[in-house]
């Protein structure tokens, strides 16, 4: 298949040709990285030229989202439950479950899948666990291509399930349009082990698990975390306060004060501004991310294992500095030395 097939398929919207063109995307083999620089460059192309309906009071017309939070805190039950909330409002839903818990569990298909038991019945979404590949960040290198397949595909909701735990993990909110933190009601004021940074890059935070025995505890570290909040800077969007919320992803509870707060969000004058320069600056960050992917991939390509490991010894006896090691290795390259500060 080449590449103009693969285009057309996809933006079809065949199943098929959305799953291959991820597994495409994530390969590392050589000849399949070709075939998907041609495909993203098709599917760039495709994505500038719809045009952004986002006037008047609505989210934009093709909306991607985070879920992240701690392992266990019911992610893929809460996504579950709004991708069919999502589906029900008129809209195709597809599911990124970055998710290095998945794959400690082994079988992360039939983990998650089985954890979006309706979702992944419905004709309208789309379900794509993928375990391999993890980066430090909870997501992997293609996140974003895949992402961006699915816009291609018709899915205008894209939601990205990743487990927030290290600092790192700031990272997923480069990638998407909102982030949402998912948190649980613990009993204390702790922070769960959460850092404030992951807390400052989310747009929303909820306190899942409000129900039964879990109700109380919710609500004090809903408590908790709104006070936190309050004193956090300004959110970037104009007249946006991040909200904390209760809620139960297994039960009516505090789902309408979710779709209210997402109404409120709709409101807001500056939304589609906002977006838009989100969206511009990830464009920039997004070309930055793939040119250092590409360099080291090149590096690592064209360098045999021995020149490392020299590197490193020499490193670790102390015989080189790291901005020495840095220097040596831009000179192997083929680039003048300009000293590290001039990179
Ligand atoms: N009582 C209650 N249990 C919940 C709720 N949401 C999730 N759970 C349960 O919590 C457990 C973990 O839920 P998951 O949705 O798998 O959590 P996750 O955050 O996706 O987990 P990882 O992907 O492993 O990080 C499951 O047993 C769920 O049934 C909720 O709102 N209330
Ligand atoms: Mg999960």
């Amino acid at each position: 298949m080449d590449t103009h097939q693969r285009l057309e398929a996809l933006i079809r919207g065949e199943r098929l040709a959305l799953a291959r063109a991820i597994t495409l995307v994530e390969s590392r083999k050589a000849e399949d990285r070709k075939a998907a620089t041609e495909l993203m460059i098709g599917v760039d192309k495709h994505l500038q030229s719809i045009p952004h309906q986002n006037t008047g009071n609505q989210l934009p017309a093709r909306w991607t989202m985070a879920i992240t939070g701690p392992p266990g805190v019911g992610k893929s039950t809460f996504i579950d439950q709004l991708g069919r909330q999502l589906i029900d409002r008129g809209h195709r839903v597809a599911v990124l479950a970055v998710d290095p818990s998945s794959a400690r569990s082994g079988g992360s298909i039939l983990g998650d899948k089985t954890r979006m038991q309706v979702l992944s019945t419905r004709d309208e979404a789309f379900i794509r666990p993928s375990p391999s590949g993890v980066t430090h960040g909870g997501t992997n290198s293609a996140t974003k291509e895949a992402i961006d397949l699915c816009l291609a595909a018709g899915y205008d909701t894209v939601l990205v399930e990743t487990v927030g735990v290290g600092q790192n993990e700031i990272a997923v909110s480069d990638l998407v349009d909102w982030t949402l933190l998912l948190l649980m009601g613990r009993s204390g004021d702790d922070l769960q082990g959460i850092k404030r940074g992951i807390v400052e890059a989310a747009d929303m935070v909820l306190v899942n698990k409000a129900d039964g025995e879990g109700y109380e505890p919710a609500l004090e570290t809903q408590r908790y975390y709104q006070s936190a909040l309050s004193l956090f800077p300004p959110h970037s969007l104009p007249g946006w306060k991040v909200p904390c919320l209760a809620i139960s992803a297994v039960q009516e509870v505090g789902w309408d004060s979710f779709w209210s707060a997402f109404e409120e969000l709709q409101a807001l004058p500056r939304l589609a501004d906002w977006v838009h320069h989100k969206r511009t600056d990830q464009r920039v960050f997004n070309f930055y991310r793939r040119l250092n992917q590409a360099l080291l991939e090149h590096w690592s390509s064209s360098h045999s294992k021995s020149a490392y490991a020299d590197l490193e010894s020499a490193l670790r006896s102390g015989q080189l500095s790291p901005a020495q090691a840095v220097s040596e290795s831009l000179l192997a390259w083929g680039f003048e030395d300009s000293g590290e500060k001039g990179l």
